[in-house]
């Protein structure tokens, strides 16, 4: 007796389409949902002034940091010093977060009492 040949699952049957190229007329498409993607909340970051930071290392700071040139650097620092406080930057929460630890532990080492916040822009 011959070997049965391997049984195959059995086949849906293909959806029937009419003919004219109308393929996709009874595709169900959900329903479009508005994205709302807020944008990111951003951060200045301010320098304040004091009677001991030297000005060139505030010039340094806003060089090394902020990626001022050192006439902007100059300028900013000039204002920090006659107005009491200056932005030096604007910056995702994280980023500036980051800036004023790294402006702070760089005006520590030196010894130079310099404060930097942040606050939102
Ligand atoms: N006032 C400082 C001085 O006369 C200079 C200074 C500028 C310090 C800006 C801090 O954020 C500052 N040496």
């Amino acid at each position: 007796m011959p070997a049965d040949p391997p049984a195959s699952p059995p086949k849906a049957p293909e959806p029937s389409r009419p003919p004219g190229g109308d393929e996709g007329q009874d595709s169900v498409v959900a329903e479009r949902q508005e994205q709302r993607v807020e944008p990111p909340k951003l951060y200045q970051v301010v320098m304040l002034n004091d009677d001991y930071t030297p000005m060139e290392f505030v010039v340094l700071m806003l060089q090394e940091y902020f990626m001022r040139d050192i006439e902007t650097a100059t300028l900013i620092m000039l204002k920090i010093h006659h107005e009491g406080r200056g932005v030096c930057g604007v910056y995702s929460k994280d980023i500036a977060a980051t800036k004023v630890e790294l402006v702070q532990a760089a005006a520590k080492r030196a010894g130079h009492p310099l404060q930097c916040i942040m606050e939102s822009a």
